[in-house]
């Protein structure tokens, strides 16, 4: 089993019902929920004219290899109506591999760590919120460290409490 960190984004409809739903469907993929990030309000990184995101980190852990981890997120998409439009464009859901354990994959689909999670502050603040201290297996920086030197971004908390996953509040 290893522990693994997905990032999820949503600026179409009714965000918020979206991360959940996404959420909702990990388990049955074979995805174990452990922890929630807050959520955050993020203003969009690349093509601006677009609407605000939702944005939020899952810590999970999961028995799938890598490329079955992404066949599964990647189904979830689209099973929640994501449609591959335009580059950088508005998305239903969002669901990025930022970590599998300390793994570095270089696969031609796949890139983990996420090539590009150092720079985004969408990205690093939810993950700071779970697991500060943990560090990228390449350059070894703590996601405390990486969150203090991204480039800004304006962004608000929408959910300051962290919800607790119902398996793990079972004793
Ligand atoms: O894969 C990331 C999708 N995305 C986002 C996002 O999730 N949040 C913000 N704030 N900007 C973004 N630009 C892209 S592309």
């Amino acid at each position: 089993m290893r522990t693994v960190y997905l990032a999820l984004g949503s600026n179409i409809g009714d965000r918020e019902t979206n991360l959940r739903a996404a959420i909702e469907r990990l388990p049955a993929a074979g995805i174990a929920v452990l922890r929630e990030s807050a959520i955050y309000e993020t203003e969009p990184v690349g093509y601006t004219k677009q609407r605000w995101f939702l944005n939020m980190v899952v810590e999970a852990e999961t028995g799938l290899f890598p490329m079955q981890l992404l066949t599964r997120t990647g189904k979830i998409e689209r099973a929640l109506g994501r449609v591959r439009g335009m580059h950088n464009g508005p998305r239903t859901i969002d669901i990025d591999i930022l970590l599998y354990g300390n793994a570095v994959v270089r696969a031609p689909r796949l890139e983990i760590p996420h090539p590009r999670m150092h720079e985004r502050r969408f990205v690093l603040a939810p993950l700071a919120d779970l697991a500060p201290d943990l560090r990228h297996p390449v350059t070894r920086k703590s996601m405390r460290q990486l969150l203090e030197a991204a480039p800004p971004q304006t962004m608000r908390l929408l959910h300051s409490k962290l919800t607790p996953c119902p398996t793990s509040t079972q004793t």
